[in-house]
């Protein structure tokens, strides 16, 4: 009989219908319900994006695909997959409580964010940790994978393919953004936080690794908290590159985040487009990793190590 284990998935999470948004954002801000002027701007976000953030199938698709590979290629062992989210039900607490209840043991965790930080990747797995304490279950954790040869073979690909679509005398002309979720300065310095380094490391890999030439690194989304957040902001990096290099054409890619939402399609897509086309230059952002089987197998290889 082969042997079942837990396999949790842990993302973002998003509201489901416009009426979610409000106790979504109080849960993001830590319980401190959002003023009229803030929920009316997340909702005009959102109805900008469509209505809705295409996350939460994603989120679901992208978990089914991993299970899926992971009981390909593990043939001992049987994986059953729940899926905890950060800010909306199910909860991280619900899904380990799951587990519990289907009498499991054992499970790998994996957070949807390819780079570690112990405010992302650290939080999420704290919360599960604190929870599957109380039932005994033990974890393996993924902690990052954005290290892994097919998670940067995947940009990589990307990468060459949007600069086929760019005449080759402009490729000199070309600059690489690569952009993760800022998180406030002052906690990530005074813990000496792997999280920068780590997007370093990325930039670094596919400079290595693609065709492109110029590279530059940048946060985006960052929140509205009054003290500084990591930097440059890929808005005010693209003015910069612009005024100081004078490039042609901006390909975005967003690394720490793993397929399309509100703050790749509207702070890419919408706000980063604006600048380009303020300053009348090309924006380029390639596909996201979704459930690319690249993607899904840098995480799987990511696995072998842990379990
Ligand atoms: O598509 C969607 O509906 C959800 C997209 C979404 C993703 C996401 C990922 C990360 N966040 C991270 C950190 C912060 C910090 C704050 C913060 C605020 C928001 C707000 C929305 C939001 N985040 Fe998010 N984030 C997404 C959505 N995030 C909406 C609230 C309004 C706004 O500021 O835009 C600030 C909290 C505070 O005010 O104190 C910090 C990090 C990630 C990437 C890792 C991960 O996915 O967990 C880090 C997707």
């Amino acid at each position: 009989m082969t042997k079942k284990i837990g396999l949790l998935v842990m993302a973002y999470g998003t509201p489901y219908k416009e009426a979610d948004i409000e106790a979504y954002y109080t849960d993001i801000r830590r319980g401190k319900k959002p003023t009229d002027a803030e929920l009316q701007d997340l909702k005009d976000r959102y109805q900008f994006i469509g209505g809705l953030s295409p996350l939460a199938g994603t989120t679901n698709r992208q978990a089914e695909a991993l299970r899926d590979a992971l009981n390909d290629v593990y043939t001992n062992v049987e994986f059953k997959l729940y899926i905890g989210l950060k800010h909306i039900h199910p909860f991280i607490e619900d899904a380990v409580k799951a587990m519990y209840e289907d009498g499991i043991e054992e499970a790998v965790t994996v957070v949807l964010a390819p780079h570690y930080s112990s405010f992302s990747v650290g939080s999420y797995n704290t919360r599960a940790v604190k929870e599957a304490d109380k039932y005994g279950i033990q974890f393996y954790h993924v902690e990052h994978y954005y290290q892994q040869p097919k998670f940067i073979q995947y940009w990589t690909e990307r990468i060459n393919e949007t600069l086929a679509g760019i005449p080759k005398t402009e490729h000199d002309e070309t600059v690489l953004v690569v952009s993760a979720h800022s998180l406030p300065k002052g906690l990530i310095e005074k813990n000496n936080d792997p999280y920068p380094k780590e997007l370093h490391h990325t930039a670094e890999l596919l400079r290595a690794h693609s065709n492109i030439i110029h590279v530059a690194e940048g946060w985006q989304s960052e929140g509205n908290t009054g003290t500084p957040w990591l930097g440059p902001d890929v808005q005010d990096l693209t003015r910069n590159l612009y005024h100081e290099y004078g490039y042609k054409n901006y390909i975005y890619t967003p690394v720490g985040f793993v397929c399309e939402h509100l703050e790749v399609l509207y702070d890419n897509d919408y706000e980063c487009k604006v600048v380009c086309d303020e300053l009348g230059v090309n924006y380029f952002r390639p596909t996201m990793p979704d459930t690319n089987p690249l993607f899904i197998g840098a995480i799987v290889d990511e696995i072998k190590n842990v379990y």
